[in-house]
């Protein structure tokens, strides 16, 4: 499936990374790609013509601190998103330094949590992973921090511009070894959150519709007690999501959605079969209309699963399959703008690597990619987007933080195969706001912006 094009990755650096997520860090329109340096600087990477560059700010390299998870989200509804670096300087409970939280001030980025009124709720327990997720609906997104022998921690701004913690208030405040998060409209209309935990149940948070959550993971069958949970990701599951677990040294999942009920567990065998996993990512590489299933393993050959006729199948990985990979992170966009995904990976934590970057074979398939908008102009992360094309109806959800450590682009990705028309595509906002836009062309990216 995949061929490498890590030669386009300029001046990439042998350190410890981590994590990764996708945003527009320069405010230009584009996305570009911020990786965590453990003990080595982040770095920050740009597409620009022949390949992505290193445009790190000084202020985001800080090298200093040892940064694992990351996610971005627009925290002060200003259409522009902040990035949250976890840092994780010990394996689990108290650290020395808390994380960082920047904004764009206009000339540069600031830590939030360096500012005098945000010091006292600084998050001093080792994190892992973080997602971004609009509670309310409203297009301002709150942090939500997996923390490891700690409380969890749920930022967001109080009407006064200062950080709170509100995982009290919303019912979030559980301490677990926290590891991985997936926040979506999983089971609620709205944004709900799988924590994915070591050493112990998994969380389930069903959004109450007020910005508060019940924890149903038992109820619903998604607890998985003994596993010890690292990526997941939503897939589409025809009209609804599944979910896909890479458990760290532990039987894999594949769980079909029941809207009320328990879910189902649906994993194939060949899915099942334990790895030392990392990131996952469902994502249609080859636009062929259906994703496939990456697992990006540590010390170990990554895999591949693609759908054939309604079932799973491993395939190869082509020059991903990375035998002697030290994989820590991973994230999908489309970083040229050519209407195909690139596989960026990055590796650490037992051995400094390079980071590697591959795409699909390429091929004569059709695309659609959908960018939804908050009212403030900024990705709406934890919309739900379908495209109905060819008599069938493809369903994506904005990342709002993926799994282990990453964040993915803001887009719903649509293959087409060899479609060159649709019938609409419809947009669904974490308030519930519906819009549907009628047979837009194929192979464009189309920015969606919240109704007036
Ligand atoms: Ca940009
Ligand atoms: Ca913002
Ligand atoms: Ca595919
Ligand atoms: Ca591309």
């Amino acid at each position: 499936m995949f061929i490498n094009r890590t030669e386009t990755i300029i001046g990439n650096r042998v350190q410890l990374n981590y994590g990764a997520a996708v945003t527009d860090i320069d405010g230009d329109g584009h996305f570009e790609i911020i990786v965590t340096g453990y003990g080595f600087p982040n770095t920050v990477l740009k597409w620009m013509g022949d390949g992505l560059h290193d445009i790190t700010p000084p202020e985001l390299a800080d090298f200093e601190r040892m940064s694992i998870g990351v996610a971005t989200g627009d925290l002060d509804a200003d259409g522009r998103e902040e990035i949250y670096i976890l840092n994780a300087d010990t394996f689990g409970g108290r650290k020395r330094f808390g994380d960082r939280l920047f904004a764009h001030n206009g000339r540069r980025f600031i830590d939030l949590f360096a500012q005098k009124s945000n010091l006292l709720v600084a998050n001093m327990v080792a994190g892992r992973s973080v997602a971004v997720v609009d509670r309310l609906g409203t297009g301002r997104y709150s942090f939500y921090i997996a923390n490891y022998g700690g409380p969890t921690r749920f930022y967001e701004l109080d009407d006064d511009g200062h950080l709170v913690d509100v995982a009290q208030d919303a019912g979030v405040a559980y301490t677990a070894g926290g590891r991985s998060l997936l926040a979506a409209p999983l089971i609620s209309n709205f944004m709900d959150i799988y924590a994915g935990n070591e050493n112990g149940p998994n969380y389930l948070f069903r959004n109450r519709g007020d910005g508060t959550f019940d924890e149903i993971g038992q109820l619903i069958g998604l607890d998985d007690p003994f596993q010890h949970a690292r990526g997941m990701a939503v897939l589409d599951g025809g009209g609804r999501f599944d979910l896909v677990i890479g458990n760290w040294e532990g039987f894999h999942r594949l769980y079909r959605n029941h809207p009320k009920g328990r879910w189902l567990e649906i994993t194939p065998l060949l899915m099942a079969e334990p790895s030392r996993v990392r990131t996952v990512i469902a994502a249609d590489f080859d636009n062929d209309g259906y994703e496939e299933i990456f697992f990006h393993n540590m010390g170990q050959a990554n895999r591949l699963f693609s759908q054939v006729n309604g079932s799973w199948q491993a395939v190869s990985p082509g020059d991903a399959l990375e035998p002697g990979g030290y994989g820590t992170g991973a994230v999908v966009g489309d970083f040229d703008e050519d209407g195909w995904l690139e596989l960026m990976l990055t590796h650490g934590e037992a051995n400094a690597q390079p980071m590697t970057l591959y795409k699909a074979e390429p091929n004569s398939h059709h695309w659609l990619r959908v960018l939804p908008l908050t009212a403030f102009g900024a990705p709406a992360r934890g919309a739900i987007v379908r495209l109905r094309a060819g008599e069938r109806t493809q369903q994506r959800a904005i990342d709002a933080g993926s799994g282990y450590l990453c964040q993915m682009e803001p887009v719903a990705h649509f293959g087409l195969g060899e479609l060159t028309s649709t019938e609409y595509v419809e947009v669904i906002w974490p308030d519930g706001t519906k819009l549907q836009l009628a047979t837009p062309a194929v192979d464009q990216l189309l920015r969606v912006p919240y109704p007036e």
